[in-house]
């Protein structure tokens, strides 16, 4: 093919970010197109693929013969939020064991750092004091509640039950997952509250999930925790949490503590009193990242295989979940 009749792959992302490190890994992955930065792109009607984190909204309409749109992670909201997306384009997003278990290395973690009081502990050392808490229940004993039972949400579930805590989960449509109680719908989630002790956020940000951690689900959460009152996790997105309402119930007494890996607005201002709150943990948006190699692997076999008529995988069904 000519060197003019190549087709595009643009690597999109926010004025200011490099691509190059996705660009380096996509090239020789995919030796017979130019993959390009949304700069270079200048000749538009070249570009078939769109690999996307964050791109300045609207970029995405200047290219007339765009095939798919490839999020560079498991969420799409970055993508979906952009008004002049092209309607009729499969966007695809990332669904990779390796995110996967990165993703529930992090919630073990702090499901644990919680229910074993790690913050109580280190705080103890500091202050030279010996002293067990002779309250710690087993973790069979711990109800910990996934919002979210998707590919992140059910291997969480799975690996915090073979820890031995009693899950249950919360999704949009009915599951069957063995040893873990589901509940769905508006109708499931007043018992799925009632029932947890520790909440763990997976869930994508929709129209319909936007805010959704709020005062009102603080004060359905079961309050018999050994810690004292119910603990949040969320690692879903940052707008499903009211920022204002998390502190209103750390106060209160609705919630006894938080872990944070997403804020509405990311990186976390420098004025967030999240930084300094005795009871929360922020972690940077790191909760699973995949390197680019393992990434940039996926999104090159799902284009050849497009490219050879094949179906792709994980197109996001913008109807059932938008
Ligand atoms: P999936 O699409 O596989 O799962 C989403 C789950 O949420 C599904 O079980 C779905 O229910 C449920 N859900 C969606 N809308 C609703 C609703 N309105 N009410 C109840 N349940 C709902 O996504 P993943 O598990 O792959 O990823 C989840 C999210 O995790 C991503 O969208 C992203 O925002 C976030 N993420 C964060 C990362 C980080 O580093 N912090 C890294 C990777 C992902 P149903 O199954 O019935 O459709
Ligand atoms: C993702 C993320 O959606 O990293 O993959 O947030």
């Amino acid at each position: 093919m000519d060197q003019d009749e190549r087709h595009i792959v643009v690597v999109a992302m926010p004025a200011g970010d490099d691509p190059g490190t996705w660009i380096e890994a996509l090239r020789p992955r995919l030796p017979n197109f130019d993959v390009l930065s949304l700069d270079a792109a200048t000749d538009t009607a070249r570009v078939a693929y769109v690999v996307a984190w964050k791109h300045p909204r609207g970029a995405l309409a200047r290219f007339p013969n765009l095939k798919a749109v490839f999020s560079l992670g498991a969420g799409v909201d970055h993508l979906l939020s952009d008004p002049d997306l092209p309607v009729a384009l499969p966007i695809v997003r990332v669904v990779d064991p390796d995110l996967t278990s990165r993703m529930s290395e992090w919630v073990m973690l702090h499901v644990l750092m919680h229910h074993r009081q790690q913050r109580l502990y280190e705080w103890q050392q500091f202050e030279k004091i010996w002293a067990d808490d002779a309250t710690q229940p087993a973790a069979k004993d711990v109800r910990v509640g996934i919002m979210g039972l998707g590919v992140m949400g059910q291997d969480s579930a799975h690996k915090l039950a073979m820890m031995g805590f009693d899950v249950a989960g919360w999704s949009r449509t009915p599951k069957t997952l063995p040893g873990i109680e589901t509940f769905s719908g508006d109708a499931g989630l007043g018992s799925f509250l009632a029932r947890t002790q520790i909440l763990v956020s997976l869930l994508p940000l929709t129209s319909a999930t936007r805010g959704i951690l709020d005062l009102g689900l603080f004060r359905q959460l079961a309050r018999d925790s050994h810690v004292g009152g119910p603990v949040l996790i969320n690692a879903g997105r940052g707008g499903l949490q009211n920022e204002a309402d998390i502190l209103t119930a750390l106060d209160e007494g609705l919630l006894r503590a938080a872990t944070l890996d997403v804020f509405e607005t990311e990186p976390l201002p420098q004025t967030s009193e999240f930084w300094h709150h005795p009871a929360v943990m922020v972690t940077p948006h790191n909760a699973a990242i995949s390197s680019p190699q393992t990434i940039a692997a996926f999104i090159a076999d799902q284009i050849e295989a497009a490219e050879d008529c094949e179906p792709l995988e994980h197109v996001v069904d913008r109807n059932a979940e938008y």
